[in-house]
């Protein structure tokens, strides 16, 4: 099977503030096999030229609507692009340097033009252009939850219809039969782990009622700490809906203390699981198949966490993190737990939550077993994404998508000509695709 990498790498370039810069890039013949001459060829940089309009720096427009910033032209706030840049079909990676090099997989956007690419402020980059015929982004994500929330919320805003996003990253393997660059794919969908700092705080309101002499401190006393009461009446409800979803919704790690105050309570907490796109899901996992060969894929439950330490059971010394029983917890009470990582879950809840408009799934690498603690020779990444990469094109571009699903925001995006007025007749979009 050929993975056909056509583009040389374009290094990024990095020009004054609010500058463009934009030249043409060499289209190269497709690669030979799983992409190994393709990755030799973009390693020496057989174009030095860079296909890319990159705008760094700090910008200074002026933005509207304190409630979703928008400048004159219609870019987001974070992600700095607008209608027109962003294509329904969004490859969501981590790294910059994994979308430059996904991006070699891509043609142009249409006949003569570069492939459209843009950084905003906040070094998000965007890279839009064809694959196999069909508009694609690639849009590097950074790392972590929050991240993720603007992306697919700054991208909804600028794209209309319905939209599907692929999140390819690299995680950790929990447990067999997962191994060391195996795609893993979340067809299971996502939990989330969130470090619960009110557990510290009543810790230390426990251990201060104790050496206040109050003997056993209770929850009545913990709560003359207003803060602490306010932590105590929102994980109440968050352990409600985890009663009622049987293993789902729980709280995990090691925990012990004397006071009533902590009965129950454990620094981790678990949401339930969201799912993934059930289309989405078989796409990606036969082309992903068809890529690596069904026995180098993994499909399972992910877990998002909101660090890459503590929250995933990484010990050490230097922090009091509780978690060295979290992993084994995480496992015994989802037995399908495949991936740690730390975004697919905000993907994957956004798009629950999106009224349709977005269908939605993760995959990712496993760079690390957290079984045997070995983590991947990094040489051999490059290929790997490149492997994932193409399976996850091929998943988007599968997809029928219904073009005709409005998103709300779009129709009544305002700028500062439109004021929120313009209808989606009335305004011209140019589209880099056209
Ligand atoms: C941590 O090293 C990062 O790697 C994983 C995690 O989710 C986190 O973002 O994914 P990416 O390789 O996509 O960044
Ligand atoms: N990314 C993560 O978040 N965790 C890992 O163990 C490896 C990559």
């Amino acid at each position: 099977m050929l993975l056909g990498q056509k583009r040389a790498i374009a290094a990024p370039v990095v020009k004054p503030e609010g500058k463009q810069h934009s030249t043409h890039a060499t289209s190269l013949a497709p690669c030979g096999p799983r992409g190994s001459s393709c990755l030799a060829r973009a390693r020496v940089g057989i174009s030095l030229e860079t296909h890319a309009d990159i705008s760094i720096g700090r910008h200074k427009p002026i933005y509207k609507n304190a409630n979703f910033p928008t400048d004159a032209e219609g870019r987001t706030y974070h992600l700095g692009t607008k209608e027109g840049e962003v294509a329904p079909r969004i490859l969501s990676v981590g790294s910059v340097s994994r979308a430059q090099l996904l991006s070699t997989l891509l043609d142009a956007p249409a006949p003569g033009k570069p492939l459209f690419q843009r950084t905003s402020s906040r070094g998000f980059l965007t890279i839009t252009g064809l694959y196999e015929g069909q508009p694609v982004s690639i849009v590097s994500t950074h790392m972590g939850m929050p991240n993720m929330d603007f992306v697919v919320r700054e991208n909804r805003a600028v794209v209309r219809g319905q939209m599907a996003i692929v999140r390819l990253g690299t995680c950790g393997a929990v447990q067999r039969p997962a191994k060391l660059g195996d795609l893993l794919i979340a067809s299971h969908g996502s939990i989330s782990i969130r470090r619960d700092p009110d557990y510290w705080s009543l810790l230390e309101s426990a251990s201060h009622h104790h050496t206040a002499g109050n003997g056993d401190s209770n929850c009545a006393s913990c709560n003359n700490n207003s803060s602490n009461m306010n932590g105590l009446a929102v994980h109440a409800s968050i352990n409600t809906n985890g009663a009622t979803a049987g293993t789902n919704g729980q709280t995990h790690g090691a925990g012990s203390n004397s006071s009533n105050c902590m009965i129950g309570r454990k620094p981790y907490t678990v949401a339930m699981r969201v799912p993934a796109d059930a289309q989405l899901a078989a796409l990606l996992a036969a082309e992903a198949e068809r890529v690596v060969g069904a026995e180098r894929v993994v499909h399972g439950l992910n877990a998002s966490a909101d660090s890459f330490y503590s929250s995933q059971g990484r010990t050490g010394s230097d922090f009091d993190d509780r978690n060295e029983g979290l992993l084994g917890e995480l496992v015994a009470a989802h037995p399908d737990l495949v991936s740690l990582e730390m975004e697919t879950f905000q993907l994957l809840d956004l798009a629950r939550c999106s009224r349709g408009s977005i269908k939605a799934i993760g995959m990712c690498v496993a760079l690390a077993e957290r079984y045997s603690n070995a983590f991947l020779e990094y040489s051999k990444l490059e290929e790997l994404e490149i492997s994932g990469g193409t399976a996850a094109l091929r998943a988007l571009v599968r997809l029928p998508l219904d073009a005709n699903l409005a998103s709300a925001s779009v129709a009544t995006r305002t700028t500062d000509e439109g004021a929120g007025t313009a209808s989606m007749e009335e305004r011209r979009v140019q589209y880099v695709w056209e």
